[in-house]
Protein backbone atom coordinates (compact mmCIF):
# COMPACT_ATOMS: atom_id res chain seq x y z
CA UNK A 1 0.00 0.00 0.00
CA UNK A 2 3.04 1.99 0.29
CA UNK A 3 2.76 5.65 -2.04
CA UNK A 4 -1.18 4.76 -2.58
CA UNK A 5 -3.74 6.54 -1.48
CA UNK A 6 -6.91 5.00 -0.56
CA UNK A 7 -9.96 6.56 -3.26
CA UNK A 8 -11.52 8.27 -0.11
CA UNK A 9 -8.45 9.51 0.75
CA UNK A 10 -7.80 10.93 -3.02
CA UNK A 11 -11.35 12.23 -3.08
CA UNK A 12 -11.44 13.77 0.24
CA UNK A 13 -7.65 15.73 -0.86
CA UNK A 14 -9.30 16.58 -4.29
CA UNK A 15 -12.38 18.40 -2.40
CA UNK A 16 -10.40 20.02 -0.24
CA UNK A 17 -8.28 21.31 -3.09
CA UNK A 18 -11.83 22.53 -5.16
CA UNK A 19 -13.25 24.74 -2.23
CA UNK A 20 -9.86 26.10 -1.21
CA UNK A 21 -10.13 27.14 -5.00
CA UNK A 22 -13.46 28.49 -4.66
CA UNK A 23 -12.87 30.35 -1.62
CA UNK A 24 -9.49 31.80 -3.05
CA UNK A 25 -11.77 32.89 -5.86
CA UNK A 26 -13.94 34.54 -3.68
CA UNK A 27 -11.39 36.47 -2.00
CA UNK A 28 -9.78 37.28 -5.28
CA UNK A 29 -13.31 38.54 -6.55
CA UNK A 30 -12.62 37.24 -9.73
CA UNK A 31 -12.15 34.01 -11.33
CA UNK A 32 -8.66 32.78 -11.14
CA UNK A 33 -7.66 31.40 -14.64
CA UNK A 34 -5.47 29.35 -14.86
CA UNK A 35 -6.31 27.83 -10.88
CA UNK A 36 -4.89 24.07 -12.21
CA UNK A 37 -1.33 25.46 -12.62
CA UNK A 38 -1.99 26.69 -9.14
CA UNK A 39 1.18 25.38 -7.02
CA UNK A 40 -1.38 23.48 -4.24
CA UNK A 41 -1.09 26.04 -0.53
CA UNK A 42 -0.08 28.60 -2.74
CA UNK A 43 -1.81 31.85 -1.49
CA UNK A 44 -2.42 34.52 -4.61
CA UNK A 45 0.26 37.85 -4.18
CA UNK A 46 -3.43 39.68 -4.14
CA UNK A 47 -3.80 38.33 -0.75
CA UNK A 48 -0.80 37.93 0.87
CA UNK A 49 -0.55 41.20 2.30
CA UNK A 50 -1.40 41.67 6.00
CA UNK A 51 -3.91 44.30 5.72
CA UNK A 52 -5.66 43.58 9.08
CA UNK A 53 -9.00 44.96 7.70
CA UNK A 54 -9.08 42.64 5.08
CA UNK A 55 -7.47 39.90 6.99
CA UNK A 56 -10.05 40.12 9.68
CA UNK A 57 -13.10 41.55 8.53
CA UNK A 58 -12.78 44.99 10.08
CA UNK A 59 -14.85 48.28 9.57
CA UNK A 60 -12.20 51.05 8.86
CA UNK A 61 -12.77 53.12 11.70
CA UNK A 62 -10.82 50.63 14.04
CA UNK A 63 -7.66 51.35 15.11
CA UNK A 64 -4.55 49.23 15.09
CA UNK A 65 -2.33 49.32 18.16
CA UNK A 66 0.09 46.59 17.39
CA UNK A 67 0.43 43.40 14.94
CA UNK A 68 2.21 41.50 16.64
CA UNK A 69 0.21 40.12 18.19
CA UNK A 70 -2.63 41.68 17.09
CA UNK A 71 -4.57 44.38 18.87
CA UNK A 72 -6.94 46.47 17.34
CA UNK A 73 -9.66 48.74 19.04
CA UNK A 74 -13.26 50.20 18.10
CA UNK A 75 -14.36 53.18 18.73
CA UNK A 76 -17.42 54.69 20.32
CA UNK A 77 -19.02 55.77 17.86
CA UNK A 78 -18.86 52.25 16.19
CA UNK A 79 -20.38 50.38 19.37
CA UNK A 80 -24.06 51.99 18.27
CA UNK A 81 -25.52 48.91 18.06
CA UNK A 82 -27.31 47.11 20.72
CA UNK A 83 -25.75 43.47 19.78
CA UNK A 84 -22.12 44.38 18.65
CA UNK A 85 -21.40 43.34 15.00
CA UNK A 86 -18.09 40.87 14.39
CA UNK A 87 -17.15 43.61 12.09
CA UNK A 88 -16.70 46.56 14.99
CA UNK A 89 -15.71 44.25 18.11
CA UNK A 90 -12.05 44.92 19.07
CA UNK A 91 -9.51 42.12 18.84
CA UNK A 92 -7.27 41.80 22.00
CA UNK A 93 -4.33 38.92 21.50
CA UNK A 94 -1.47 38.08 23.36
CA UNK A 95 0.08 35.64 20.99
CA UNK A 96 -0.54 34.81 17.44
CA UNK A 97 -3.97 33.17 16.39
CA UNK A 98 -3.73 29.84 16.10
CA UNK A 99 -3.40 28.36 11.95
CA UNK A 100 -5.55 25.30 10.75
CA UNK A 101 -8.56 24.47 13.56
CA UNK A 102 -10.63 21.97 12.68
CA UNK A 103 -13.79 22.02 13.59
CA UNK A 104 -14.60 18.42 12.64
CA UNK A 105 -11.76 17.07 15.03
CA UNK A 106 -11.92 19.62 17.96
CA UNK A 107 -11.95 18.51 21.65
CA UNK A 108 -11.97 19.94 25.02
CA UNK A 109 -10.02 18.22 27.55
CA UNK A 110 -11.41 18.46 31.60
CA UNK A 111 -8.81 17.99 33.82
CA UNK A 112 -6.98 19.35 37.03
CA UNK A 113 -6.77 18.46 40.62
CA UNK A 114 -10.90 18.96 41.57
CA UNK A 115 -12.15 16.50 38.75
CA UNK A 116 -12.93 13.07 39.39
CA UNK A 117 -10.94 11.64 36.32
CA UNK A 118 -9.92 13.74 32.87
CA UNK A 119 -12.91 13.54 30.78
CA UNK A 120 -12.50 14.66 27.00
CA UNK A 121 -15.44 16.26 24.82
CA UNK A 122 -15.50 16.18 21.10
CA UNK A 123 -16.81 19.28 20.05
CA UNK A 124 -19.77 17.44 18.46
CA UNK A 125 -20.57 15.62 21.57
CA UNK A 126 -20.95 19.30 23.62
CA UNK A 127 -22.95 20.63 21.32
CA UNK A 128 -25.36 17.09 21.03
CA UNK A 129 -25.39 16.14 24.91
CA UNK A 130 -25.81 19.70 26.55
CA UNK A 131 -28.92 21.96 26.25
CA UNK A 132 -27.77 25.32 24.61
CA UNK A 133 -28.12 29.17 25.24
CA UNK A 134 -27.75 32.56 24.34
CA UNK A 135 -26.72 35.28 25.71
CA UNK A 136 -25.63 39.25 25.47
CA UNK A 137 -22.45 39.68 27.38
CA UNK A 138 -20.10 42.56 27.98
CA UNK A 139 -16.35 41.85 27.48
CA UNK A 140 -14.43 44.93 28.08
CA UNK A 141 -10.61 44.30 28.35
CA UNK A 142 -9.00 45.19 31.83
CA UNK A 143 -6.66 47.52 30.25
CA UNK A 144 -9.33 49.40 28.25
CA UNK A 145 -8.98 53.18 28.96
CA UNK A 146 -5.13 52.15 29.70
CA UNK A 147 -4.10 55.41 27.65
CA UNK A 148 -5.08 58.20 30.16
CA UNK A 149 -3.26 57.23 33.15
CA UNK A 150 -0.45 59.03 34.50
CA UNK A 151 2.28 58.16 34.61
CA UNK A 152 1.50 56.28 31.88
CA UNK A 153 1.38 52.38 31.78
CA UNK A 154 3.32 50.08 29.54
CA UNK A 155 0.64 47.85 27.54
CA UNK A 156 -1.22 48.85 24.95
CA UNK A 157 -2.16 52.24 25.06
CA UNK A 158 -6.54 51.62 24.55
CA UNK A 159 -8.48 54.32 24.50
CA UNK A 160 -12.45 53.54 24.68
CA UNK A 161 -12.99 50.78 22.36
CA UNK A 162 -11.81 47.60 24.15
CA UNK A 163 -15.49 46.73 25.26
CA UNK A 164 -18.01 44.51 23.05
CA UNK A 165 -21.23 43.16 23.68
CA UNK A 166 -22.10 40.37 21.30
CA UNK A 167 -24.45 37.30 21.54
CA UNK A 168 -22.97 34.35 22.34
CA UNK A 169 -24.47 31.17 22.26
CA UNK A 170 -23.36 27.49 23.66
CA UNK A 171 -23.47 25.56 25.96
CA UNK A 172 -23.22 26.30 30.36
CA UNK A 173 -19.67 25.27 31.42
CA UNK A 174 -21.58 24.18 34.87
CA UNK A 175 -23.52 21.34 32.90
CA UNK A 176 -20.38 20.55 31.54
CA UNK A 177 -18.55 20.29 34.62
CA UNK A 178 -21.57 18.70 36.15
CA UNK A 179 -21.31 15.85 33.90
CA UNK A 180 -17.16 15.81 34.23
CA UNK A 181 -17.71 15.60 37.93
CA UNK A 182 -16.15 17.90 40.21
CA UNK A 183 -15.00 17.50 44.09
CA UNK A 184 -15.37 19.91 46.59
CA UNK A 185 -11.70 20.62 46.37
CA UNK A 186 -12.57 22.61 43.28
CA UNK A 187 -11.78 26.53 43.82
CA UNK A 188 -11.14 27.72 40.21
CA UNK A 189 -10.98 27.17 36.71
CA UNK A 190 -8.27 27.85 34.18
CA UNK A 191 -8.33 27.71 30.36
CA UNK A 192 -5.93 26.22 27.72
CA UNK A 193 -5.87 27.63 24.71
CA UNK A 194 -4.63 26.87 21.19
CA UNK A 195 -2.44 30.00 20.45
CA UNK A 196 1.14 30.30 20.18
CA UNK A 197 3.18 32.53 22.37
CA UNK A 198 5.04 35.21 20.29
CA UNK A 199 8.81 33.36 21.07
CA UNK A 200 7.51 30.31 18.41
CA UNK A 201 7.86 28.27 21.63
CA UNK A 202 5.59 25.48 21.49
CA UNK A 203 5.84 24.43 25.19
CA UNK A 204 4.99 27.93 26.30
CA UNK A 205 0.85 29.46 26.44
CA UNK A 206 0.23 33.02 25.70
CA UNK A 207 -2.34 32.84 28.28
CA UNK A 208 -4.27 31.06 30.12
CA UNK A 209 -6.01 32.23 32.73
CA UNK A 210 -9.37 31.22 34.02
CA UNK A 211 -12.34 32.51 36.77
CA UNK A 212 -13.26 31.77 40.73
CA UNK A 213 -15.09 28.35 40.67
CA UNK A 214 -18.47 30.28 41.57
CA UNK A 215 -17.90 32.53 38.42
CA UNK A 216 -17.07 29.31 36.43
CA UNK A 217 -21.02 27.95 37.67
CA UNK A 218 -22.62 30.58 36.87
CA UNK A 219 -25.33 30.73 34.45
CA UNK A 220 -24.17 32.78 31.69
CA UNK A 221 -20.66 31.10 31.59
CA UNK A 222 -20.57 29.66 28.45
CA UNK A 223 -18.57 27.25 26.28
CA UNK A 224 -19.46 29.46 23.20
CA UNK A 225 -19.65 27.64 19.65
CA UNK A 226 -21.68 30.39 17.82
CA UNK A 227 -21.35 34.93 18.00
CA UNK A 228 -24.27 36.27 16.94
CA UNK A 229 -25.59 33.35 15.18
CA UNK A 230 -23.36 31.86 13.42
CA UNK A 231 -19.66 30.88 13.82
CA UNK A 232 -17.20 33.14 15.99
CA UNK A 233 -14.76 34.71 13.93
CA UNK A 234 -11.50 33.18 13.91
CA UNK A 235 -10.19 35.81 15.87
CA UNK A 236 -12.56 35.54 18.55
CA UNK A 237 -12.00 32.28 19.43
CA UNK A 238 -13.35 30.07 16.54
CA UNK A 239 -14.68 27.18 17.12
CA UNK A 240 -14.95 27.17 21.10
CA UNK A 241 -14.49 29.62 23.47
CA UNK A 242 -15.04 30.10 27.33
CA UNK A 243 -17.09 33.30 27.64
CA UNK A 244 -17.67 34.60 31.55
CA UNK A 245 -19.16 38.11 30.98
CA UNK A 246 -18.62 40.86 33.63
CA UNK A 247 -15.05 39.29 34.17
CA UNK A 248 -12.01 41.04 32.50
CA UNK A 249 -12.25 39.82 28.94
CA UNK A 250 -8.87 37.79 29.33
CA UNK A 251 -11.30 35.55 32.07
CA UNK A 252 -12.93 34.61 28.27
CA UNK A 253 -10.39 31.87 26.73
CA UNK A 254 -10.34 32.21 22.82
CA UNK A 255 -9.51 28.87 20.43
CA UNK A 256 -10.54 27.10 23.49
CA UNK A 257 -8.31 23.61 23.94
CA UNK A 258 -8.98 22.60 27.99
CA UNK A 259 -10.30 23.17 31.59
CA UNK A 260 -8.32 23.10 34.51
CA UNK A 261 -10.21 22.28 37.76
CA UNK A 262 -8.03 23.39 40.28
CA UNK A 263 -7.64 22.76 43.92
CA UNK A 264 -5.83 26.40 44.47
CA UNK A 265 -5.95 29.78 42.15
CA UNK A 266 -5.37 28.72 38.80
CA UNK A 267 -1.36 29.31 37.70
CA UNK A 268 -1.70 29.62 34.41
CA UNK A 269 0.11 32.04 32.09
CA UNK A 270 -0.69 36.05 33.09
CA UNK A 271 -1.99 34.77 36.49
CA UNK A 272 0.21 36.07 38.06
CA UNK A 273 0.85 39.43 39.75
CA UNK A 274 0.86 42.31 38.32
CA UNK A 275 -0.86 40.77 34.83
CA UNK A 276 -4.51 41.72 35.35
CA UNK A 277 -4.26 42.57 39.07
CA UNK A 278 -4.47 45.98 40.75
CA UNK A 279 -2.96 47.04 44.17
CA UNK A 280 -5.52 45.65 46.79
CA UNK A 281 -5.25 48.99 48.43
CA UNK A 282 -4.74 52.17 46.54
CA UNK A 283 -1.52 53.59 45.76
CA UNK A 284 -0.18 56.95 44.89
CA UNK A 285 0.74 57.26 41.15
CA UNK A 286 3.67 56.31 40.50
CA UNK A 287 4.22 54.45 43.01
CA UNK A 288 5.79 50.72 43.29
CA UNK A 289 3.81 48.22 44.45
CA UNK A 290 4.78 44.72 45.51
CA UNK A 291 3.32 41.60 44.00
CA UNK A 292 2.39 40.15 47.44
CA UNK A 293 -0.06 43.53 47.21
CA UNK A 294 -1.56 42.94 44.05
CA UNK A 295 -4.96 41.37 43.28
CA UNK A 296 -6.75 40.09 40.43
CA UNK A 297 -9.27 41.90 38.93
CA UNK A 298 -12.46 40.08 39.52
CA UNK A 299 -15.80 42.38 38.21
CA UNK A 300 -15.43 45.16 36.13
CA UNK A 301 -16.43 48.58 37.58
CA UNK A 302 -19.39 50.62 36.38
CA UNK A 303 -18.71 52.11 32.86
CA UNK A 304 -20.68 53.68 29.90
CA UNK A 305 -19.90 54.82 26.69
CA UNK A 306 -21.58 57.91 24.61
CA UNK A 307 -21.95 55.94 21.17
CA UNK A 308 -24.29 58.52 19.53
CA UNK A 309 -23.17 61.28 18.11
CA UNK A 310 -20.15 61.04 17.48
CA UNK A 311 -17.98 63.82 19.05
CA UNK A 312 -17.06 66.57 17.65
CA UNK A 313 -21.27 67.05 16.57
CA UNK A 314 -22.30 70.34 15.25
CA UNK A 315 -26.13 71.52 15.13
CA UNK A 316 -28.02 74.45 14.95
CA UNK A 317 -28.98 77.16 17.52
CA UNK A 318 -32.46 75.76 18.36
CA UNK A 319 -32.20 72.25 17.30
CA UNK A 320 -32.30 69.00 19.58
CA UNK A 321 -29.43 66.39 19.96
CA UNK A 322 -30.38 62.94 20.70
CA UNK A 323 -28.03 60.97 22.85
CA UNK A 324 -27.63 57.37 23.51
CA UNK A 325 -25.05 54.86 24.49
CA UNK A 326 -24.54 51.89 26.55
CA UNK A 327 -24.18 51.28 30.22
CA UNK A 328 -22.79 48.09 32.21
CA UNK A 329 -21.48 47.26 35.65
CA UNK A 330 -19.81 43.78 35.93
CA UNK A 331 -21.53 41.57 37.45
CA UNK A 332 -23.64 44.21 38.91
CA UNK A 333 -26.40 46.32 36.85
CA UNK A 334 -26.41 50.06 36.19
CA UNK A 335 -29.47 51.33 38.03
CA UNK A 336 -29.02 55.05 36.70
CA UNK A 337 -27.42 57.15 33.84
CA UNK A 338 -26.73 60.96 33.80
CA UNK A 339 -25.61 63.07 31.39
CA UNK A 340 -24.43 66.64 31.91
CA UNK A 341 -23.71 69.60 29.35
CA UNK A 342 -21.77 72.16 32.08
CA UNK A 343 -18.67 69.89 33.11
CA UNK A 344 -20.66 68.19 35.66
CA UNK A 345 -21.96 71.24 37.35
CA UNK A 346 -25.80 69.53 36.96
CA UNK A 347 -26.70 66.01 36.09
CA UNK A 348 -30.30 64.94 34.26
CA UNK A 349 -31.24 61.35 34.12
CA UNK A 350 -31.38 59.14 30.85
CA UNK A 351 -34.05 56.75 29.85
CA UNK A 352 -31.91 53.47 30.66
CA UNK A 353 -33.44 50.19 29.55
CA UNK A 354 -33.17 46.71 32.04
CA UNK A 355 -30.12 44.62 30.49
CA UNK A 356 -31.44 41.61 28.07
CA UNK A 357 -30.19 39.50 30.36
CA UNK A 358 -27.38 39.55 33.45
CA UNK A 359 -23.91 40.71 32.30
CA UNK A 360 -25.34 42.15 28.93
CA UNK A 361 -24.88 45.96 28.88
CA UNK A 362 -27.98 48.29 28.86
CA UNK A 363 -28.85 51.05 26.58
CA UNK A 364 -29.34 54.94 28.20
CA UNK A 365 -30.91 57.67 25.76
CA UNK A 366 -32.29 61.07 26.14
CA UNK A 367 -32.84 64.28 23.89
CA UNK A 368 -30.61 67.13 24.74
CA UNK A 369 -30.88 71.12 24.36
CA UNK A 370 -28.63 73.94 24.61
CA UNK A 371 -28.98 77.02 25.81
CA UNK A 372 -26.72 79.15 23.35
CA UNK A 373 -24.32 78.52 20.36
CA UNK A 374 -20.70 77.88 21.34
CA UNK A 375 -18.79 74.51 22.66
CA UNK A 376 -20.39 71.92 24.88
CA UNK A 377 -19.65 68.56 25.85
CA UNK A 378 -21.87 65.92 27.08
CA UNK A 379 -20.46 63.51 29.96
CA UNK A 380 -22.51 60.78 30.39
CA UNK A 381 -22.23 59.15 34.17
CA UNK A 382 -23.67 55.70 35.05
CA UNK A 383 -24.56 54.63 38.65
CA UNK A 384 -24.00 50.58 39.36
CA UNK A 385 -27.24 48.76 41.60
CA UNK A 386 -24.70 48.97 44.61
CA UNK A 387 -24.66 52.58 44.13
CA UNK A 388 -21.42 53.42 43.48
CA UNK A 389 -21.07 55.43 40.51
CA UNK A 390 -18.33 56.50 37.30
CA UNK A 391 -15.34 59.06 38.62
CA UNK A 392 -15.05 62.33 36.97
CA UNK A 393 -11.69 61.80 36.57
CA UNK A 394 -8.98 58.97 35.85
CA UNK A 395 -9.15 57.01 39.09
CA UNK A 396 -7.06 54.81 41.24
CA UNK A 397 -3.19 54.95 38.90
CA UNK A 398 -2.11 51.40 39.47
CA UNK A 399 1.13 50.20 37.44
CA UNK A 400 -0.41 48.05 34.29
CA UNK A 401 -3.26 50.86 33.73
CA UNK A 402 -6.12 48.89 34.05
CA UNK A 403 -9.71 49.52 35.53
CA UNK A 404 -10.03 53.18 34.18
CA UNK A 405 -14.11 53.72 33.95
CA UNK A 406 -13.66 57.56 34.36
CA UNK A 407 -16.95 58.88 32.71
CA UNK A 408 -16.99 59.38 28.79
CA UNK A 409 -17.44 62.63 27.33
CA UNK A 410 -18.12 64.17 23.82
CA UNK A 411 -17.43 67.45 22.30
CA UNK A 412 -20.67 69.17 20.80
CA UNK A 413 -20.74 72.45 18.74
CA UNK A 414 -23.88 74.64 18.66
CA UNK A 415 -24.91 77.20 15.63
N1 LIG B 1 -6.59 32.15 23.95
C1 LIG B 1 -6.67 33.45 24.19
N2 LIG B 1 -7.78 33.94 24.78
C2 LIG B 1 -7.87 35.26 25.04
C3 LIG B 1 -6.81 36.15 24.73
C4 LIG B 1 -5.66 35.61 24.09
O1 LIG B 1 -4.70 36.31 23.77
N3 LIG B 1 -5.63 34.26 23.85
N4 LIG B 1 -6.92 37.46 25.07
C5 LIG B 1 -7.82 37.77 26.17
C6 LIG B 1 -8.01 39.18 26.39
S1 LIG B 1 -6.80 39.97 27.29
C7 LIG B 1 -9.13 39.83 25.97
S2 LIG B 1 -9.39 41.44 26.36
C8 LIG B 1 -10.15 39.14 25.17
C9 LIG B 1 -10.40 39.84 23.86
O2 LIG B 1 -11.42 39.23 23.16
P1 LIG B 1 -11.71 39.60 21.62
O3 LIG B 1 -10.38 39.62 20.91
O4 LIG B 1 -12.62 38.55 21.11
O5 LIG B 1 -12.34 40.95 21.60
O6 LIG B 1 -9.81 37.78 24.88
C10 LIG B 1 -9.17 37.11 25.94
N5 LIG B 1 -9.01 35.73 25.60
MO1 LIG C 1 -7.67 42.11 27.87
Amino acid sequence: MKNKQTPSAGSRRKFLRNSALATIATAVGAKVVFASSMPEGYIPVVLQDDDPYKLFNKDKGLIVLNNKPWNIESQPHLLDDKVTPADKMFIRNNGLIPESLDEGTWELVFDGEAVASPKTYSLKTLKEKFEHFTYQLTLECGGNGRSEFYPPASGNQWKTGAVSCASWTGVRLRDVLEDVGITDQAVYIGYHSADTHLSGNPDKAPISRGVPIAKALQEETLLAFEMNGGPIPLAHGFPLRLVAGGFPASASGKWLKGISVRDKVHDGAKMAAPSYRVPCKSVAPGEEVAEEDMCIIESMPVKSLITYPKSGAMIGLGDSLEVRGHAWAGELSVSELHVSIDFGATWRACKLDPPVNRLAWQHFSTTLSFPEEGYYEVWAKATDSNGVSQPMVVPGWNPKGYLNNACHRIAVKVG
